[in-house]
């Protein structure tokens, strides 16, 4: 978790030498759409990924589990559409992926573009692809090839929507994560450590519902504890029926949903759960003391500092209960079917 920042860099390296190539491939091809595409976390990401680049770029973008375009390729494309299919995966080899980038190719007007951290996967190997070679990660939880492939696609982003600003923040995002990360790992362990809790809750919109997703994946992986992800207002259309003194809210702000923000924090408290804030802003809410991961950048650039914070939340529970973060029960690095 703590390494992150230093692969950002190398990261930042590699996809800018590709920069001139990738560019070519989306302005010769002129996708009407983009699909985002993976699974477990990967899938996670695509819809980070598809909520960034449809407000960056103004095109259609959405994501869709790797296994709605294998077995379902129907209820994906839409016929005679340019489609981009972005497919990330950390080992390159899940099946369902791999079958799903296969199968895209297949389709009339479609092109492809895989992003994965192993450069002998079929990913790597089958199509055009970006590797990310020095992302090696022992653990079968991911957690830095998750950031990595998303600050591959945000420079993808940047470039193609022409936002020089930015970029010029994305290139800052390494140091800034270094800086921050005694920060990361202290609240990880304040929240994560805290066994008052036994029901977690992952709220975010856009972007951040894909982080609110990864925060709770990797919550039941390493530790098995029940944990849940909503859009923060859709979260008052039913699931909140489920709170109590036993649920920590752990919500992801930008600013969009800042004018509803008091209102909304205020019904999970009256409902005795537990709210951590997450926004860049430091001290603007009276009873809550939001903390500062990522000051003064924009809500898109700003997703990535957050995730060595999501990730320690599980591992600093995982710890805890005396479970190994690293070896989750029932998983493996890859899901080969
Ligand atoms: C996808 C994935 C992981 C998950 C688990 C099984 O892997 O679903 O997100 O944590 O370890 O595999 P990949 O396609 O990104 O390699």
């Amino acid at each position: 978790i703590t390494r992150q920042p230093e692969t950002w860099r190398e990261t930042v390296q590699i996809v800018s030498d590709r920069k001139d190539e990738l560019l070519r491939l989306v302005e010769e091809f002129r996708p009407e759409e983009l699909l985002f595409t993976g699974c477990g976390s990967s899938y996670y990401l695509s819809i980070a990924a598809a909520y960034l680049f449809q407000e960056k770029l103004g095109v259609s973008a959405k994501a869709v589990p790797a296994s709605d375009i294998l077995l379902k390729p129907a209820s994906v494309f839409s016929r005679g559409r340019r489609t981009l299919v972005i497919g990330s995966s950390r080992s390159g080899d899940t099946t369902e992926l791999v079958r799903a980038m296969e199968t895209a190719r297949k389709q009339p007007s479609v092109r492809t573009l895989g992003i994965t951290t192993n450069p002998d996967s079929l990913l790597a190997r089958e199509g055009e692809a970006v590797v990310l070679p020095h992302v090696q990660e022992k653990s079968v939880v991911m957690t830095g090839s998750f950031s990595n492939m998303l600050l591959t696609l945000q420079l993808m982003a940047g470039w193609l929507s022409g936002d020089t600003a930015f970029l010029e923040e994305l290139k800052r995002l390494p140091e800034l994560g270094q800086e921050r990360m005694a920060k990361a790992e202290e609240l990880g362990r304040i929240v994560g450590g805290d066994q008052r809790f036994d029901h977690y809750i992952y709220l975010g919109q856009g972007s951040l519902f894909g982080l609110a997703l990864e925060g709770m994946l990797k919550l039941k992986e390493m530790t098995q504890v029940q944990a849940e992800a909503f859009n923060p207002l859709e979260f008052r259309h039913g699931p909140i029926s489920v709170l109590d003194e036993r649920c920590r809210v752990i919500l992801l702000s930008d600013r969009s949903l800042r004018p509803y923000r008091r209102s909304l924090i205020e019904d999970l408290r009256s409902l005795k759960a537990e709210v951590v804030l997450i926004d860049e802003e430091v001290g603007e809410e009276r009873d809550d003391t939001p903390w500062d991961l990522g000051s003064g950048l924009s809500d898109q650039a700003r997703i990535l500092l957050y995730l060595p914070f999501l990730h320690f939340i599980g591992y600093f529970r995982a710890l805890s209960l005396g479970l190994n973060p690293d070896r989750p029960r029932h998983l493996n690095q890859v899901v080969v079917l």
